[in-house]
């Protein structure tokens, strides 16, 4: 297997594990990702950490020498076929933290994007080097990165193909924090901790509000949000921290 999946303490970690390519992304990588993916929507995990094995790469993008050969059709269906595992990800129940240490280029890079969040370690490499091969990104790049640092930035990075450092990353908003430890588990569940106390629900609801409204009018998207936020207030989570916070103890969220 070249993506281990574990659970441990209400976190799911999914590991890429295929060191000697720097963890690149075949399409059976892409396959045992979108399995675990599966797996980890209808398990009991608050937060899901993705990382990369060995000390090198987060991941270094898709599997260049299987990309070569391939006519036109399987291109399509390829990224395609990219695209709707990162989109599941994107759309995962519960949030998700890429910790990038080391490389992560082209695919892996959108990966990480494709995450909730992204956190990295100070010697984190990050870059969209398609140009660099004739190719432009093809798993979601040109519409998460723009969405995520503004449209100059992202094409400033597409064009030129060039590295990004993690100081740079963290200074236009790609990576979320830095981190120094060796172990990118630690790092992540560190970080998954400031959302594991709370209510699943109200965080499904919270993140829903945010990704429903991007693009639509801010009339539109305040809509979203009453419609949302008034749910909220329907679950027993809701009812559980209001009374908690009068009766001055920590709140019992159920989830519910
Ligand atoms: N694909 C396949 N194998 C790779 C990849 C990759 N992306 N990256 C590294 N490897 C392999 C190398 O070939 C090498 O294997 P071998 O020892 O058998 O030759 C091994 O990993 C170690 O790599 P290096 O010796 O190159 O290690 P260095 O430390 O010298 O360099 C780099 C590390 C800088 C990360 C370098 O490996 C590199 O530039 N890799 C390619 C990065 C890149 O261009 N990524 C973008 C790929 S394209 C992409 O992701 C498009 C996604 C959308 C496609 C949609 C269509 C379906």
């Amino acid at each position: 297997m070249t993506v281990q999946l574990t659970f441990e303490d209400s976190l799911a970690y999914l590991t890429l594990n295929r060191v000697e390519a720097l963890n690149a992304l075949s399409f059976d990588v892409l396959k045992e990702i979108s399995d675990a993916i599966d797996q980890v929507a209808v398990s009991d995990a608050r937060v899901l950490v993705v990382t990369g094995s060995g000390e090198k790469a987060f991941c270094a993008g898709a599997d260049i020498k299987e990309l070569a050969d391939r006519n036109l059709m399987q291109e399509r269906k390829g990224a395609e076929f990219g695209q709707a595992v990162f989109a599941k990800l994107d759309r995962l129940p519960v949030p998700s933290i890429a910790v990038v240490h080391g490389y992560a280029f082209g695919g892996g890079l959108e990966l990480a994007l494709a995450c909730t969040f992204r956190v990295a370690t100070p010697k984190a490499k990050m870059g969209l080097p398609e140009i660099k091969l004739g190719l432009i990104p093809g798993y979601g790049g040109t519409q998460r990165l723009p969405r995520l640092i503004g449209e100059a930035r992202a094409l400033e990075l597409i064009l030129s193909g060039r590295t990004v450092d993690a100081d740079e990353a963290l200074r236009i908003g790609l990576v979320n924090k830095i981190v120094e430890s060796a172990d990118a588990r630690v790092i992540g569940a560190e970080f998954a901790r400031q959302f594991t106390p709370y209510s699943r629900c109200a965080s499904l609801f919270a993140r829903e509000a945010v990704q429903r409204s991007a693009g639509v009018s801010l009339q539109e998207g305040l809509r979203i949000e009453a419609d949302l936020s008034t749910l909220a207030y329907r679950t027993a989570d809701a009812v559980e921290g209001m009374r908690a916070f009068v009766e001055k103890r920590a709140p019992q969220f159920k989830d519910a």
